[in-house]
């Protein structure tokens, strides 16, 4: 048998996703949600069978994109969950409609979130960030919007730099913003009176994990006595922890870490990108979801919640 064809869309956003030009897990979501309405629309099938085929191959090359942002596979199963009907027109349509849905769903959820990130922020307060997140955004500009004076430290967030979307856009907000380098952290958190982080996916333990830094940030956090949040929709939430799994984390190219030319004249020597690390829970404070903010260690009570049904991966089914 052939594989079913996929949409031109398909292969570009997943191309897109894997080289980061469509990044932070809740764009990945909506883009890959997207992308599956694509492949509805512009798939031609014979029958019920191979549109369904069609879809479950569109979302297995979707998801081999970045194994870290679990918001990827939430949003594909959320789909693929939703397709139904006895003909090719009433499947089209199912997806479709759960594409809809999916995204207005994931747009409500950070405009909620953000409203109660922001009630952690008193007016006057300077934030620091670390690397871009839609979620923490969402917490300082509602902030902003509820009157609240804020100013924000923001770290460049190497190798890739994201930092810089984050001034960008905090600046278009009109947050007086000053730009720092990793490694000048710690000496700002005295300046600061919250960190505001983002996820890429939350273990049942309360586990954050997010861009590599983010782990030493929240200690050196906790030894300043500054509280530190991370601002992550439902989607971020990763089912499989619930049943023991470990998160991936994706080593990315050596390249963004150093260029090959420097590389060669330093010599022989290994260089290594991961992109994600593990803030255990104790370091901490709050994890702030559209459904409230709650302790790390208490949030597998919200997984259990709306994970319940487990976590199927009808991508993988033939
Ligand atoms: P939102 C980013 O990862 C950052 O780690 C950020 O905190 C996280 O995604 C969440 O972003 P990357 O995609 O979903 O830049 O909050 O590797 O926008």
């Amino acid at each position: 048998m052939t594989d079913p064809k996929l949409a031109p869309a398909v292969e570009e956003t997943a191309e897109a996703i894997a080289t980061m030009e469509i990044r932070g897990a809740a764009t990945i979501a909506s883009g890959a949600a997207e992308a599956l309405a694509t492949q509805a629309r512009e798939i031609e099938a014979d029958d019920p069978a191979a549109f369904r085929a069609s879809m479950r191959a569109a979302a297995r090359t979707l998801h081999e994109t970045r194994p870290t942002a679990v918001s990827l596979p939430n949003a594909l199963r959320y789909v693929l969950r939703r397709m139904a009907g006895d003909d090719v027109g009433a499947l089209r349509r199912s997806i479709l409609d759960a594409v809809e849905e999916f995204v207005r769903q994931l747009d409500r959820a950070q405009d909620d979130l953000g409203e109660i990130g922001a009630n952690r922020l008193a007016d006057g307060d300077t934030v620091m960030t670390h690397c871009h997140s839609t979620d923490a955004l969402a917490c300082v500009e509602a902030a902003v919007a509820q009157g609240k004076e804020i100013e924000a430290i923001v770290k460049e967030t190497r190798p890739r730099n994201q930092g810089h979307i984050t001034a960008e856009q905090l600046r278009d907000a009109g947050v007086p913003v000053t730009l720092i380098v990793d490694s000048a952290a710690r000496r700002y958190l005295d300046d600061v009176d919250h960190v505001v982080v983002g996820a890429d996916s939350i273990a049942a333990d309360g586990s954050v994990i997010n861009k590599v830094g983010t782990s030493g940030l929240a200690v050196n956090a906790r030894e300043r006595g500054v509280p530190i949040m991370t601002a992550a929709q439902t989607i971020k939430l990763h089912p499989e922890t619930l049943t023991g799994h470990t998160v991936e984390i994706e080593m990315r190219d050596e390249a963004e870490v150093i260029a090959p030319d420097a590389r060669a004249a330093i010599g022989e020597i290994s260089v290594e990108n991961p992109a994600f690390d593990v803030t255990p829970p104790r370091y901490m404070d709050a994890i702030v979801t559209e459904h409230g903010q709650f302790p790390p260690e208490s949030i597998v009570t919200l997984m259990r919640e709306l994970f319940g049904e487990g976590a199927a991966r009808p991508w993988a089914e033939p």
